[in-house]
């Protein structure tokens, strides 16, 4: 409650008080702006919103956030080209999504291979190490457990194929990383210009102490062995 004193006219030496009881307070106008910026703020998103939609062409996916348009063909293609993976969502995939025609939702082309959550990805992507389903579904024990690969090929623990040469290079590429393994890597005999890291992989000498882990098991950049290294190219230099 607030009051305030005024003089009187007939007796200026007589105040009386007038009471402010049904006035709103400050803080009751402040929740009242606050509302209001709220309501518009609101309203703004929502008819930018309705913009959006109305722009994207009949052919055209409307992804979520961003306000972005993409073909219907880039739908369920495995790749996510909405920033929100929206386009590749299991529920859109799967079939679920009323908004497309059953064109865009139905069986993958011939040669590809339909993951889990609905996306279609190229069938020789499936079982070679890397995950190229959004959901890793062309890359499960499941799926690659009864593999069998070529001698050109290593095979990961879970079953998936990769080239000989990527077993033991330093970098994982196997999904489940089984080809950098010190039980697979310590026996192997590097060529003169490569560095053995300390679970046995090879890798390129001047990879060794350049600031950047190419060893999975990070012993290019031990500290100790850069120290060393360092202090026999000073003492190289200075003779
Ligand atoms: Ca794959
Ligand atoms: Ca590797
Ligand atoms: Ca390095």
């Amino acid at each position: 409650m607030s009051s305030e004193s005024h003089p009187r006219k007939d007796n200026p030496h007589e105040t009386v008080s007038i009471k402010f009881e049904n006035m709103p307070s400050l803080h009751h106008i402040r929740v009242h702006l606050n509302l209001i910026a709220f309501l518009l703020i609101i309203t703004t998103f929502h008819l930018l919103e309705t913009e959006a939609r109305r722009l994207c062409g009949p052919n055209q996916f409307r992804c979520k956030n961003g306000r972005r348009c993409i073909s219907a063909l880039h739908v369920c293609d495995g790749v996510a080209h909405c920033k929100d993976s929206l386009d590749e969502s299991a529920q859109l995939c799967a079939g679920n999504y009323t908004g497309l025609t059953k064109s865009m939702t139905s069986d993958c082309k011939p040669g590809m291979y339909r993951c889990r959550f609905g996306g279609c990805v190229n069938a020789t992507q499936i079982c070679d190490g890397h995950p190229d389903c959004l959901d890793g579904s062309d890359e499960t024990n499941d799926l690659c457990r009864k593999n069998r690969c070529s001698p050109k090929h290593f095979r990961c623990d879970y079953g998936a194929c990769i080239r000989n040469r990527l077993s033991c290079n330093g970098r994982a590429d196997c999904l489940d990383g089984s080809d950098e393994t010190r039980e697979i890597c310590h026996e192997r005999s590097c060529p003169p210009d490569h560095y053995k890291c300390n679970y046995g992989a090879c890798i390129l000498k001047e990879k060794m102490c350049d600031k950047r882990y190419n060893c999975v098991d990070r012993s290019d950049e031990w500290e100790e062995q850069c120290k060393s290294k360092k202090s026999l190219q000073s003492k190289k230099t200075s003779t």
